[in-house]
């Protein structure tokens, strides 16, 4: 399994690195140190995203979880530890089933374990899946209303039509009557600077990791002072870029290719979109999707938007 991984990362990186604009996969920010760069992110004064979405959560619990009818399921995309499910189950579910969706098994399957224990009464129907891929439910879930759940503003991460795709493979389940979709909002600019770019350097490290990944897993011999973070506004669609901006004209060794960078180049290492209500309503509407609800906090600052068909 590690060497399919390693396989993978190391496929990616040649072809992200040997671009006019060399760019890197987000998802390989998330390995466990990575994972707890971003476990700290969360945690920063200037990173409002985690919190903001967990107070409308709790705010809107109850609402939330009556989109779910009864005996139907909830089917998370990237469940993780399930935290933010947590927040909605406990005021209470009267759903029968949650399907935690999951790359990560081992993970997947010891929040299963604990959900279980913690919330007796409902089914958990744990799927190892990657959602920016077709995902199969588990065939017991055929006949049931699904709603599917997809916090976190992750959704930003995906090029505009992958996000589509997505949202309309959801819009395929068999059985799908709603899905809650979290999002972050358009803010002034230097707001949304400062929460891709802390004063404590925690972004910046988190940014750097995935060289140090590439150094680590497939020989590369990235010097990684020669690389400083870079958190930048674009527009159109609207979002925040990381890069990471070369300091140096340098080589860099990456398995049997040597990838030269000019002084001031950059490699893109992720997008996080920003939407408005209309921009978010646009991008459900063209995968098949009607805003029933759009919820968000007295500062307007994140959405979680409930979906229909
Ligand atoms: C996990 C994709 C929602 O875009 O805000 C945080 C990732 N990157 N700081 C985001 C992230 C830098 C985060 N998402």
């Amino acid at each position: 399994m590690k060497d399919i991984a390693n396989s993978e990362l190391l496929d990616d990186a040649l072809a992200g690195l040997t671009a006019p604009q060399k760019h890197l996969s987000p998802k390989w920010f998330y390995d466990r140190r990575g994972s707890e760069l971003f476990e700290q992110i969360t945690q920063l004064p200037e990173y409002y995203p985690t919190r903001t979405e967990a107070s409308i959560l709790r705010a809107n619990a109850d609402t939330l979880v009556d989109t779910v009818p009864d005996g139907g399921a909830l089917v998370e995309l990237g469940s993780g530890a399930s935290v933010k499910t947590r927040t909605l189950l406990d005021a209470g579910h009267h759903f029968a089933s949650y399907v935690p969706i999951d790359i990560s098994e081992d993970f997947l399957l010891a929040t299963a374990k604990d959900l279980r224990a913690r919330y007796p009464r409902l089914a958990i129907h744990p799927v190892v899946g990657d959602f920016t891929a077709p995902i199969d439910l588990p065939h017991s879930m055929d006949g049931i209303a699904k709603v599917g759940f997809f916090p976190g503003s992750t959704i930003g991460n995906l090029e505009p039509v992958d996000a589509i795709s997505l949202l309309a493979r959801a819009r395929d389940w068999n059985g799908v009557c709603g899905f809650i979709l979290g999002a972050d909002l358009v803010k002034p600019i230097p707001a949304l600077i400062a929460a891709y770019d802390d004063t404590q350097g925690v972004t910046a490290e988190f940014n750097l990791n995935i060289l140090r990944r590439l150094n680590a897993e497939v020989h590369a011999n990235f010097d990684i002072d020669g690389f400083t973070h870079q958190a930048r506004w674009c527009e159109n669609p609207a979002r925040i870029e990381m890069h990471l901006v070369s300091r140096k004209a340098q080589s860099v060794r990456l398995d049997s290719q040597v990838i030269t960078f000019a002084e001031g180049e950059t490699i893109h290492t992720e997008s996080c979109r920003k939407y408005t209500p209309d921009s978010l309503s646009d991008m459900a509407g063209k995968a098949g999707w009607q805003v029933e609800t759009m919820l968000t906090d007295d500062r307007e600052q994140f959405a979680v938007a409930v979906l229909r068909p």
